[in-house]
């Protein structure tokens, strides 16, 4: 028997602990989009919304924070206000931060980074957020690459969004992605989605036009022991989606505002998604939530797909 050190550090809610324990489908949730990704009490709404979106399509969601050192597996409601009404307050915690949050028994919002690894100590597969980190616009310059992207290469959970925000440079996020090996999948899709957009024009590496498809590609990579996940893409419903040329100006008149105000490193994105949502008078953020909606749908049918196999 091997001894899981890590087990130590993880509360896991009874419900997930008995889904992950009888291998039923789960879908894991971040708590940055909450946080720093939308405004309160929208942030606390939207997470209990795509909660239940998850059960309406037969999995158990599980919204992965950092609570007093503890790895939170599954929120209550209280935690869940704490943390959406804290906003910005809390640390936003990547791969980096979590041993000194857990050392020092703080509070941590996770990224898609370390909402992977604590899905991965925890034994969840597969997890459903609105957009990923990437190589930012000038990160030729900056060096500023996510580390969600490294994440992707590593650990063994697999990410449904809605494509890549083109806050980021799209083109050289998917080729950072396939240097480190990450398959670029679109549901019922030929084009990687540009997040409020349903296309980017970059082709995605396979289209997959079923849950049932995707499942069976995972479970052939995990199998296998190909390492790290695949970032499945899933286009924002039409009827959500924003004008491409109208969103484009919005974001390129957000950068001129960021690079004026010096804002450099992690705050960049929660800026950018603040000041895109105050130009577009709240239009950009029922896109945002709209689509994470549909990608907890999503995710929830493939983990489905996933336990049958
Ligand atoms: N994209 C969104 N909403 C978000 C984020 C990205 O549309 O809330 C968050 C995610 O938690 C992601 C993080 O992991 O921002 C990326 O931050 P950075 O670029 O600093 O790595
Ligand atoms: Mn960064």
């Amino acid at each position: 028997m091997t001894i899981n050190l890590s087990e130590q550090y993880l509360d896991i809610l009874p419900e997930i602990k008995t889904a992950i324990d009888q291998g039923k489908p789960i879908v894991a949730l971040e708590s940055t989009i909450i946080s720093h990704g939308m405004p309160y009490p929208k942030n606390v709404e939207t997470a209990k919304e795509v909660e239940q979106m998850v059960r309406d399509n037969g999995a158990i969601p599980a919204t992965i924070a950092i609570l007093g050192g503890r790895l939170k597996v599954g929120l209550n409601d209280q935690e869940l206000e704490y943390l959406g009404k804290s906003g910005l307050k809390v640390t936003k915690a990547s791969r980096r931060d979590i041993p000194f949050i857990v050392s020092r028994g703080e509070d941590g919002a996770t990224t898609v980074a370390a909402t992977m690894i604590i899905s991965e100590l925890a034994g969840i597969s597969l997890f459903a957020t609105g957009g990923i980190g990437g190589v930012h616009r000038d990160g030729e310059n900056s060096m500023d690459v996510s580390a969600d992207l490294n994440e992707l290469s590593n650990t063994n959970v697999s990410v449904i969004c809605a494509g890549i925000k083109s806050i980021l440079d799209i083109g050289r996020t998917l080729e950072y992605l396939e240097t480190m090996g990450v398959p670029v999948v679109g549901y019922q899709t030929d084009h990687v989605p540009a997040f409020y957009a349903r296309s980017s024009g970059y082709g995605v590496d396979y289209r997959a036009n079923s849950a049932n498809e995707i499942a069976a590609s995972l479970k052939a990579k995990y199998d296998m022991g190909l390492n790290g996940g695949a970032l499945i893409t899933n286009p924002v419903p039409e009827k959500f989606a924003l004008d491409p040329n109208d969103i484009e100006k919005t974001i390129n008149e957000a950068i001129q505002e960021m690079n004026k105000r010096g804002i450099t490193g992690k705050d960049t994105t929660p800026f950018l998604l603040a000041r895109i949502a105050e130009q577009t008078k709240g239009e950009s953020l029922d896109t945002n939530i709209k689509l994470v909606l549909n990608n907890a749908k999503l995710a929830a049918e493939i983990a489905a797909e996933l336990c049958k196999l």
